[in-house]
């Protein structure tokens, strides 16, 4: 790692090694001396996460089961004890697209499947949503911030765990977040309720807008919502993402408005 300062009398820049750090491939923002883990080196080791060799992978796999089975049993300190063990092997970011993901869907099979009632589903998304919340509320936010961020869940979808997740993902990037979430219960007056998000979304002035579909019968108040604010907010990024938006096509969607890739993290990396 080296220092480099320009020194203007003799007008050249002067280099300093400050600690040898091996092989980059290996290294995570943890390998950093603490006061140099800010600016650009804190964006590289966000955008450039080190490689996982297949032993980690195989370690990730084996804790991901564990974590599945202590979820099952409701062991919320179990839990949390296993979802740190897994932070500290693939880091926050992989553990919230990569193991969460994974816990949810392998949840949404078994209840699909009639394995687990909802119940017990409902008992899996609250202990992992307070995992979330944990981490998060971790994440330090220091110095300037890179811009303002409101997450939604469109009128009538429920699925907020992946706001929360999304939540800490733009934390991470120094994003101020503004999460409404979802559970948005107005009945019959739909058009009230998209126009409370979008009014909303307005007023905060947001640089990013997130809406997260996960179930496609809501994806037209979901649209309806991105091009509402894409008129309002014609200098805002707008993202649709989601597993309700599987069915889009790229380009089907008006000006303006993104689709969010499969892969979060490279829509978040593209910020
Ligand atoms: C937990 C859960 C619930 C909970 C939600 C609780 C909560 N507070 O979130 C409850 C019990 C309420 C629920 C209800 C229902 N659910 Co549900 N649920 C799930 C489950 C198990 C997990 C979802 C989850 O949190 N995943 C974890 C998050 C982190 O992953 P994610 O949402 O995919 O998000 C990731 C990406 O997609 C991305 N992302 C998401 N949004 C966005 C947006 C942007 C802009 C970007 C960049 C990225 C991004 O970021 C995340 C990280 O990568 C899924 C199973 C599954 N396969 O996911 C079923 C599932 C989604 N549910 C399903 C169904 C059918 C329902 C119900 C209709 C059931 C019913 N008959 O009542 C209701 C609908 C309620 C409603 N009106 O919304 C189906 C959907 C099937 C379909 N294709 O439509 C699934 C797939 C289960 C199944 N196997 O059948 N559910």
């Amino acid at each position: 790692m080296v220092e480099s300062k320009w020194d203007s009398e003799k007008k050249t820049s002067k280099q300093k090694v400050l600690e040898y750090l091996g092989s980059l491939e290996n290294l995570t923002i943890d390998n950093i001396p603490k006061d140099y883990r800010t600016g650009s080196i804190r964006k590289f080791f966000v955008k450039n996460q080190t490689k996982l060799n297949e032993e980690v992978v195989e370690k990730q796999k084996n804790l991901e089961m564990i974590l599945t089975r202590c979820l099952l049993t409701g062991d919320e300190d179990m839990s949390t004890q296993k979802s740190d063990e897994l932070i500290k092997l693939i880091g926050l970011q992989r553990f919230y697209v990569e193991s969460i993901t994974n816990i949810m869907t392998e949840t949404g099979k078994r209840w699909y499947d009639g394995e687990i009632g909802i119940a017990e589903e409902h008992m899996i998304t609250n202990v992992i949503r307070k995992i979330v919340e944990i981490n998060n509320h971790q994440i330090e936010m220091k110095g300037l911030i890179e811009g303002v961020a409101v997450i939604c869940n469109p009128e009538g979808d429920d699925h907020t765990l992946s706001n929360l997740v999304l939540e800490g993902l733009l934390k991470i990037r120094k994003y101020k977040v503004v999460n409404i979430g979802g559970n948005w219960y107005m009945g019959e007056k739909t058009k009230a309720t998209n126009k409370a998000i979008i009014d909303f979304s307005v007023e905060s002035r947001p640089d990013i807008v997130f809406i997260s579909v996960t179930i496609a019968r809501y994806l037209f108040n979901a649209k309806l919502i991105a091009k509402e604010l894409s008129k309002a907010l014609p200098d805002t990024k707008i993202f649709l993402g989601g597993l309700g938006t599987q069915g889009i096509i790229e380009g089907e969607l008006q000006e303006g408005i993104h689709l969010a890739n499969k892969d979060t993290l490279s829509t978040l990396n593209t910020l």
